[in-house]
């Protein structure tokens, strides 16, 4: 009888953990590397979880600011190459100069698969406030392997300005086979106790 009891509550205890994990609140995590690039200052100010620091780049000119190359923590290997399973991105950046010349925003995802790059762009953003692209949004799959990413912000003068990234965060995702798996691993721990 105990181990009929067991096996019931083993077996409820995981789908519960399953789904509650399936559709948790997002886990958001900070990139691994920020590539240093010439045009860029502080890179690392934007993964330090410190919404006064920021990454900075000055430029002048109508036009596209260069892009921060911006590497998540890579946990899943597919095909020879680490990803991270990633349900969206999100950042925090300055809208800034006297009448906002630094206002748009885009973002390219180099994704495993046929999709291999997407892409998205924002007219505006709040400034100094998070904006959040969830791939659940979109009309395509929901989770993507992400292995790396570029951000770019436009100057709609010819002033000098200032782009300033404060945070930069991904989406971490689990796979079905992982969810699976911790899922398990809660329901044995939660079932040690006597009858
Ligand atoms: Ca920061």
């Amino acid at each position: 009888m105990k181990a009929i009891c067991r096996f019931y509550i083993l077996t409820l205890t995981s789908v519960l953990f399953f789904f509650s994990s399936a559709f948790a609140g997002t886990t958001w995590v900070s990139p691994e590397t920020i590539a240093p690039d010439a045009t860029w200052t502080d890179e690392d100010n934007a993964k330090d979880d410190d919404l006064d620091t920021y990454a900075n780049s000055s430029f002048g000119g109508v036009g596209w600011s260069r892009p921060l190359m911006i590497i998540p923590p890579l946990n899943i290997n597919k095909g020879g190459t680490d990803y991270l399973l990633c349900s969206g991105v999100r950042f925090n950046a300055r809208r800034g100069g006297a009448s906002n010349e630094i206002r748009k925003c885009k973002i390219e995802v180099n994704v495993f698969g046929d999709e291999g790059l997407i892409e998205r762009e924002w007219a505006s953003y709040p400034n100094h406030n998070w904006t959040e692209w969830n791939f659940k949004d979109t009309e395509l799959d929901s989770m993507y392997y992400v292995e790396l990413l570029y951000i770019y912000f436009y100057n709609t003068t010819s002033a000098t300005r200032a782009a300033k990234l404060y945070e930069f965060d991904f989406g971490q995702g689990a796979s079905f086979d992982q969810r699976l798996e911790r899922s398990l691993d809660s329901a044995l721990r939660r079932s040690r106790y006597d009858f």
